[in-house]
């Protein structure tokens, strides 16, 4: 099944990605080395794909979640024949090129998303597995599978030492993620050399706890790698991790060494490498014509598996044309037209906390916005997430649009990251002196510019009585030296619908949403203008 082209296909793989370190002076050539072989049999033998068509909403979802070897992602971005030029695989590194040093979120060009802090890959593909079920149970019709693909990983020691892809990891395995498979780069090295000296975690077991299906196989036996795939493929009620054991740096002078994690390997030790594996030392960038016809073939297949698609879609259309609809709307990532006449006005006179307030608003528009999809880690009736409408999501069921996340907020955030990526419009709840939990991942989306919410309650001088872990002090300075996230702490009930339809109505990055836990006077009439409002403030002493 697997012959002289395929090993001659992972090793131009990796020759490529070894010039491309080797050009910058810089980067990580010790997993591509290893990882090559699985991330060549993923490609050729199981992912669905279009590289003339990097967006096709049906195709399957590939994180590289250790950014860290993005080489090997450019490589096989630029083989598989994605509009990336081998120049820009030259350019690897270089000021202004598509090839930054870990991997950008960029789907034109076939990346999902910006990875390079370890651990987001990983939940962000929980998300992105999450939201392919939960569309899939928005759109499919008896013999119309709209929505059918699976989400890969590849993640490294790194990323399954990051507590966030515990947090994510429990969490679909309680979903029971079933198209959700992960290949881990089980090398035993990690930067400070080996992975004994800090971990020292039965990785298999760890994940047979949180209810996943798990596999080990040697990390360079293609037909094994082939054969665990499709094992994970027909698992569907667990998500899958198959533990490949590799080499780091497989052939080069630092094999199985921390040093080649993440130092070039020198000019000397790219050709004792190429000679290792009987490339001719002096090709530089070099593509054997016989490489390039095989990825042309799988991009063919993957071309052909697209057009089959489109004529089904056709079909779908024409039979469901509401869902139809709904379906070309949420491709174009537009929200339904005129949602924001139900925005609710708030009568003077009745004071309310915005938190209140929020609830109520989201229990107005909710139903008219089909890709919005709430949660709280754990706080829900604390946030006012949830609204009367709201089915929630539950293992093996997903035709709903609240999820409870537990007390997982960096997950959460991570997860919502993956959802936004799919296209859906998630908001999740916590207390803002929480914010600081899910950081790192408000940050990624403000980079990748993904429209989430984030709804943080109890802003308040009265939550004293707590104590002071539970009192927001500089919070809300420290998030809005974010950039590209907008902060919004709205005054009262109107602010707050004024503040939410802020918020949905952008779709180029993140908004948090500041809001009270005690009750405020309604200080803006809904209809008025500034100018009156100034007046009103004024009257009441309060501007
Ligand atoms: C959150 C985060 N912390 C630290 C780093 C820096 N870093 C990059 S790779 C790495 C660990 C390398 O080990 P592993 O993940 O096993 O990758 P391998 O060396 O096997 O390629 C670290 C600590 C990072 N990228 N992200
Ligand atoms: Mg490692």
């Amino acid at each position: 099944m697997f012959n002289e082209t395929d090993v001659l296909a992972a090793t131009a793989l990796r020759m490529l990605a070894i010039d491309a370190v080797q050009a910058a002076n810089s980067g990580h050539p010790g997993l591509p080395l290893g990882a090559a072989d699985m991330a060549l049999v993923l490609w050729t033998r199981h992912m669905k794909y279009d590289p003339g068509q990097p967006e096709w909403p049906n195709r399957d979802r590939f994180v590289l979640s250790a950014g860290h070897g993005s080489a090997l992602l450019y490589s096989l971005l630029h083989l598989a024949g994605y509009p990336l030029p081998i120049d820009e695989v030259k350019n690897f590194r270089q000021w202004g090129s598509q090839t930054a040093g870990h991997p950008e979120y960029d789907p034109k060009i076939g990346i999902e998303t910006t990875t390079g802090p370890l651990g987001q890959g990983f939940a962000n593909a929980v998300g992105l597995a999450l939201a392919e079920r939960i569309l899939a149970e928005k759109f499919n019709q008896p013999d119309f599978p709209v929505v059918d693909h699976h989400t890969y990983v590849i993640a490294s020691d790194g990323d399954l030492m990051e507590g966030v892809s515990h947090e994510a990891a429990s969490f679909a395995g309680h979903l029971g993620l079933g198209r959700l498979i992960v290949l881990y780069d089980d090398n035993s090295i990690s930067i400070d050399g080996s992975t004994e000296l800090s971990y020292s975690d039965d990785v298999p077991a760890r994940f047979a706890a949180y209810g996943w299906h798990v596999q080990q196989v040697d990390g360079h036996d293609m037909a094994a790698i082939d054969q665990a795939l499709t094992a994970a493929k027909e698992e569907t009620g667990r998500p899958s991790i198959i533990a490949c054991k590799t080499h780091i740096g497989l052939g080069s002078p630092g094999q199985d060494t921390s040093k080649v994690h993440g130092s070039p390997l020198g000019e000397e030790g790219v050709k004792q490498t190429k000679r290792k594996f009987g490339w001719d030392e002096d090709a530089k960038f070099f593509i054997p014509d016989e490489v390039a016809a095989y990825f042309t073939q799988y991009k063919e297949m993957g071309a052909q598996k697209n057009t089959d698609w489109q004529s089904m879609l056709a079909s779908y259309m024409e039979a469901f044309p509401e869902l139809g609809e709904d379906w070309e709307r949420f491709v174009k990532g537009e929200l339904t037209p005129g949602w924001q006449s139900k925005l609710p006005e708030f009568e003077a006179d009745k004071p309310l906390a915005t938190r209140s307030a929020s609830g109520k608003v989201l229990a107005a528009i909710a139903p008219e916005l089909p890709t919005l999809v709430g949660g709280s880690a754990d706080l829900t009736p604390s946030n006012n997430t949830r609204t009367p409408d709201a089915k929630e999501i539950s293992p093996g069921n997903f035709a709903g649009s609240y999820i409870h996340y537990g007390v997982r907020e960096h997950g959460m955030s991570s997860i919502m990251n993956g959802l936004a990526l799919h296209g859906l419009r998630p908001f999740g709840g916590t207390f803002l002196i929480f914010s600081d939990y899910l950081r790192p991942t408000i940050r990624l989306a403000a980079m990748m510019g993904l429209p989430v919410v984030y709804v943080f309650t109890h802003d308040s001088i009265g939550l004293g009585e707590d104590g002071p872990t539970h009192q927001p002090v500089e919070h809300v300075t420290s998030l809005r030296a974010i950039p590209n996230l907008w902060v919004l702490r709205p005054a009262d009930g109107n602010e707050t619908a004024k503040a939410w339809k802020v918020a949905l109505e952008r779709s180029d990055g993140p908004t948090a949403l500041v809001l009270t836990r005690q009750a405020l006077p309604q200080i803006c009439p809904a209809t008025t203008g500034l100018e009156n409002r100034r007046a009103i403030r004024c009257q009441r002493g309060c501007w």
